[in-house]
């Protein structure tokens, strides 16, 4: 199933008619922009085009008043003066003859798009629009918005749809109060907004975007803020916020399809937002947020002002959403003081309406104040600043690197020793015949007695062939199987392989019964992760093991918690699964295990699998490597206290060493 682009050239027409600073970054450019980028890098190809229709007025009405309606309208018949003393009756908000109709536009190109997910014709999409939506009142325009696209299309996916759960994400980096206003008492609409907000002192200078607004009534704790109190967020700190915030409400409230109000102000070089995430920071977003709903996630284009950041943020999003890998993040990651004291006092508002959230320790730590210098993070400057200009110099960078054209997505291959198993797979994916050369595997084989036998020597081949594979850039990523006596040894040659063929740092994550491989150097360039057993520990900041959990929310935990953050701060170029003798692992959390690990790891994934393992099994890693959405994990189960316990000892154990573990600021 493939991904849809909603689009009308019609958006272009709305633009500011006079002289007015706040409004002019709003422009018809935008879109363009966009567009072109998506037609260079041979995305707008892949994807299946849709020409956005207007929305009806009965379609406004879900949850726009009449006459806010008939006012837009009658803007239709205005002149230039009369349309800007119109404008001047709302919040940064221009008027334009074409307005009724773009924003009609805009409306129903999200409509669209959500029809094309929930009947099945797409998996996935992004609406390109304007005027963006999520500011948008029900009686009221704001902040560039007129009708409020999202707000739209959620309560048309109940209305039309029948759905119960819908997450919206508002990634944006203004909060998006209308968004909020309108479903703040609605349990059946989960509301997420990070935003600038400087203690109150940025636009919209709302007390209600701060992380104390939880929603009110039944919808209490279905409105989720978290304000950034300094700019220059970047990659670790957006990272962050997804894995200890986000994703943890989000698998527990388990929703059925996945908005996303896709604003790029949040993106470097934005004059708006001036953060630092760079654009394949929103490859990784885009990605956690596929593993929710069966992938089913509708992207509706907000704001985004830097129109270089803009085009590539946006390539980013829509090549991810075609199931490509995502780029390694740049950069350290480290999340900054600022962004862990936000994320721990969201966090902390939010721990009563969601037990996902009551394992971590949530104890209020006061705000400090806004002269406060964190550590590691210059303080907020002024437009035209620092902070400006290694914006500039890392943005220009990353453009001269060659936009691949057309992007040929490289595809995961499956090495199979027992051939009579039938795997269905996706069409692109291969079955590996190939093998290394015999002497190389005898080589290989001579160091490990266990690898003696006929079968296990066919594997072994495969498995060399298939790792050169990935690390030559032919595939991207795989599947071996191999006989059960030999799954240490074949694991301890793909990692030694591994590292002589050019990974640089390698992350495996060894389920079941499987231990550090003995010769192994302790240098750093191997971090072990063993899930098994009942023990947690932390032999070193290489070297971690931790019970596997045995319930659900354990699981998800155990992976937001301590494997992604690990796997995020570690930047590994090669991770190794491997289901090892009694792994004790479901399909479904072996699918989410392996597609979460893409992420941190280019895509470049290889799992192994014991030969007795079901076709079943091979098949859905197949699929989630191929960069399917995985299976869902059913009801949402708390984690119980002994998984809880391992969890917090080893955060206490590591996150002094590896920083994307903190989700509280260090006290000193
Ligand atoms: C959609 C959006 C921003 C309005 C800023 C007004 N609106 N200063 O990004
Ligand atoms: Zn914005």
């Amino acid at each position: 199933m493939g991904t849809a682009l909603v689009y009308h050239e019609d958006m272009t027409a709305t633009r500011l008619l006079w002289d007015d600073p706040e409004c002019e970054i709003e422009r018809p450019e935008r879109l363009t922009a966009a567009l072109d980028r998506l037609r260079k890098c041979g995305l707008e190809q892949r994807c299946l085009r849709l020409s956005a229709r207007e929305a009806s007025e009965e379609e406004l009405g879900l949850v726009h008043s009449p006459d806010y309606v008939s006012l837009v309208r009658e803007t239709q018949v205005l002149g230039k003066e009369e349309l800007q003393a119109l404008s001047g009756q709302f919040d940064a908000i221009y008027f334009h003859p074409s307005t009724f109709h773009c924003a009609r536009l805009a409306v129903g190109a999200a409509l669209q798009l959500v029809d094309a997910v929930l009947t099945g014709v797409v998996q996935n999409g992004l609406a390109l629009v304007r005027p963006p939506g999520h500011h948008s009142q029900r009686a009221a325009a704001n902040g560039f918005c007129v009708f409020n696209n999202v707000a739209i299309a959620a309560a048309h996916a109940k209305q039309k749809h029948g759905l119960h759960r819908i997450l919206i994400v508002d990634w944006d980096v203004h909060h998006g109060q209308g968004i909020q206003y309108l479903f703040e008492d609605d349990p059946s609409v989960l509301y997420f907004s990070w935003h600038r907000y400087e203690h109150g002192r940025f636009w919209p200078f709302l007390r209600e975007s701060d992380a104390d607004a939880v929603g009110r009534g039944q919808g209490l704790g279905f409105t989720v803020n978290l304000p950034w109190n300094q700019v220059g967020m970047g990659n670790a700190d957006y990272v962050a916020a997804f894995l200890h915030l986000l994703l943890p409400l989000a698998f527990e409230f388990d929703p059925e399809l996945v908005l996303v109000s896709a604003g790029f102000d949040s993106a470097i070089g934005d004059p708006e937002g001036q953060m630092q995430a760079t654009p394949e920071c929103f490859a990784h977003l885009t990605q956690l947020l596929q593993v929710l709903a069966g992938g089913r996630v509708c992207a509706v284009l907000e704001g985004g002002y830097h129109l270089e950041s803009l085009a590539e943020s946006v390539c980013m999003t829509v090549r991810t959403l075609l199931g490509d890998p995502a780029p390694p993040l740049s950069g350290p990651m480290v999340p900054c003081q600022s962004a862990l004291e936000s994320i721990q006092s969201a966090c902390a508002a939010q721990a009563p309406h969601w037990k996902s959230l009551q394992l971590q320790d949530v104890t209020p730590v006061p705000t400090s104040p806004s002269t406060h210098s964190p550590e590691g993070r210059p303080p907020p400057l002024l437009p035209g600043g620092p902070v400006c200009k290694t914006a500039a110099s890392a943005l220009s960078s990353l453009l001269d690197q060659p936009c691949l054209y057309p992007a040929p997505p490289l595809c995961p291959a499956v090495a199979l020793t027992a051939p009579d198993i039938t795997l269905v797979l996706p069409p692109d994916v291969t079955q590996q015949e190939g093998s290394a050369l015999n002497e190389e595997t005898e080589a290989w084989a001579r160091a490990h007695e266990s690898l003696a036998q006929d079968e296990t020597l066919t594997a072994l081949g495969k498995l060399l062939y298939l790792l050169d594979g990935m690390l030559d850039g032919q595939v991207s990523s795989g599947i071996v199987a191999t006989p059960p006596s030999a799954a240490a040894a074949t694991l301890d040659v793909a990692i030694q392989r591994g590292l002589s063929h050019g990974a640089q740092r390698l992350l495996c994550v060894a389920l079941g019964q499987l231990d550090w491989p003995p010769d192994l150097a302790h240098d750093g360039r191997i971090l072990w992760l063993n899930i098994r057993g009942k023990e947690a520990a932390a032999l070193s900041m290489f070297q971690v093991s931790t019970p596997l959990p045995v319930v659900t929310g354990g699981f998800l935990s155990c992976i937001l918690g301590l494997v992604l953050p690990l796997a995020y701060g570690f930047q590994p170029d090669l991770v190794l699964v491997a289901l090892g003798p009694a792994h004790g692992l479901q399909g479904p959390h072996a699918a989410l295990l392996t597609s979460m690990l893409r992420g941190p790891a280019g895509g470049r994934v290889l799992a192994l699998l014991e030969e007795d393992s079901t076709p079943q099994l091979a098949g859905i890693l197949a699929r989630v490597l191929h960069g399917e959405a995985p299976p869902s994990l059913g009801p949402y189960s708390v984690a119980s206290p002994e998984d809880a316990q391992a969890l917090r000892y080893l955060r206490g154990q590591l996150e002094r060493q590896w920083k994307m573990l903190q989700c509280r600021p260090q006290t000193r």
